[in-house]
């Protein structure tokens, strides 16, 4: 069912009827399960929300990065549709079915590089994380694992235990999965390693990441290093370039499993299939979810054949990976990326992200800096240019609020939690882009 794309409010928000929802959730939900916003959904199509108040809200957030193509797609609902009525579920390992094999084929020939590739699926970006782990363990009969700062990879131990932010992801839940290592990640705007330019950053950070990695953990120790091309919670933060190629000749050499978790930056996000591509590497290992479902939870590993098969059978799987439904949102939502080159949308909205945001550089103080790639935009505040000090929690909750209550749902992510990320359909409309980034840019602006 479509709705008309366009903001529009009916009451102030949270409106009644998600108030009441809302004192109902905090009886029955455990306080552990985030809420970033008080609102409840009634429906969503394109890059409108509707609440259960009947107001409508532009989707800024899509869900933390799923609804690349937006909500709802005809395409994807006709094809979750029909799939339902073929076969929703035999697990696949009892009695293999269609979308899953034709859509592992999809992402074989999508993914970077033309050599051999197999693909297996699961149904969170998380599990997929895990799968990457132990394919790459049993690939190389090796055991440690690098990750770096700022990095997210999921909310189950070894997840967790790859996630760099203590808060909230892993306070009081340890003891956390062993043989997990940390590296700096050259991150321009704070080199950890003092870089002063994005060249010197990226060459800074990769001899300190080089040199613990064969110093500290021993090459011949390390099964994977996994990586966001483009960090997500950790703030957008696009790498020095050359930084991640650096990474990635260091591991081939080394015989260490490259594995770029491409969970938030994939399915053109970037303005490409993955965001890899722009840093001219071909990963062994490919993690991918969210948007590949179009709504549908689903995730998927992709590498390198003979890695893949390293694990013996049975090694890999689960009741519910890979389902029917599932796969079928997947192959509709990469036929719809391909048919309406919603790769090239991607760039054009990130054209009319950064332009709004630019535009805050003279009005404001508080703009720290500005960074992305195609649709994957983002604004990190600060409360001085100086000194670089995070823009506080009280001000960044004003500007989500102020979004908010103007019909505009925004996500803040960063470990300082002082970055605004950008996540509209790829496809959306520059009219309703626009309206939201208006309201966006006064958000800040209020702030200083
Ligand atoms: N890898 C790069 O971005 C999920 C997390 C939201 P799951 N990011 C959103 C939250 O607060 O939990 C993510 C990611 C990258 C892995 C994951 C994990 O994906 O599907 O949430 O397990």
């Amino acid at each position: 069912m479509s709705i008309p794309q366009e903001r529009k409010l009916l009451t102030e928000i949270p409106g009644p009827k998600s108030r009441e929802w809302f004192a109902r959730r905090t009886a029955a939900v455990p306080v552990g399960v985030g809420a970033i916003h008080p609102i409840v959904t009634a429906r969503a199509s394109g890059s409108i929300v509707e609440d259960v108040d009947g107001n409508r809200l532009i989707d800024f957030a899509t869900g933390i990065a799923v609804l690349n193509v937006g909500h709802t797609a005809p395409e994807v609902v006709a094809a979750i549709q029909k799939q339902a009525e073929l076969d929703t579920h035999t697990c696949f390992h009892v009695t293999a079915n269609e979308p899953y094999i034709e859509l592992a084929e999809r992402l074989n020939s999508l993914t970077p590089g033309d050599h051999a590739k197999k693909t297996m699926f699961a149904n969170s970006g998380a599990e997929a994380v895990e799968n990457a782990v132990k394919i790459a363990r049993l690939a190389t009969g090796r055991t440690a694992i690098v990750a770096f700062d700022h990095a997210f990879h999921g909310r189950t131990l070894l997840g967790m235990t790859l996630t760099a932010k203590v808060m909230p992801y892993k306070q009081g839940m340890g003891p956390f999965a062993p043989e997990v290592y940390r590296l700096p990640f050259a991150y321009p705007y704070r080199c950890p390693c003092g870089g002063d330019t994005p060249e010197a950053c990226a060459a800074a950070c990769l001899a300190y990441a080089v040199d613990e990695m064969h110093k500290h953990i021993g090459e011949e120790n390390i099964a994977a290093v996994i990586m966001e091309p483009i960090q997500g919670e950790g703030g957008f933060i696009v790498p020095a370039p050359g930084f991640v190629k650096g990474i990635a000749d260091f591991c081939a050499a080394s015989g260490i499993v490259f594995i770029a978790d491409e969970i938030q930056t994939g399915m053109g996000r970037a303005g490409r299939w993955y965001a890899i591509e722009d840093e001219g590497v071909v990963p062994d290992l490919v993690t991918t979810a969210k948007s590949l479902g179009g709504g549908m939870p689903l995730s998927a590993v992709t590498g390198r054949a003979e890695l893949m098969d390293a694990v013996h059978p049975g090694g890999l799987g689960g009741t519910y990976g890979g389902n029917p439904v599932a796969a079928a949102a997947a192959l509709a939502v990469l036929e719809k990326i391909e048919r309406e080159d919603l790769l090239s949308s991607s760039r054009r909205v990130g054209e009319a992200v950064f332009a709004a945001l630019r535009s805050l550089e003279g009005t404001t103080s508080i703009v720290g800096d500005i960074r992305g790639r195609g649709a994957m935009c983002a604004v990190e505040l600060v409360s001085d240019r100086e000194t670089k000090e995070p823009l506080g929690a009280d001000a960044m909750n004003a500007i989500t609020r102020t979004c908010l209550e103007n019909g505009v749902i925004v996500l803040t992510a960063g470990t300082y939690g002082n970055v605004i990320r950008l996540l509209p359909p790829i496809n959306i409309d520059d009219a309703l882009l626009q309206d939201g980034l208006g309201v966006l840019v006064s958000a800040i602006t209020a702030q200083g």
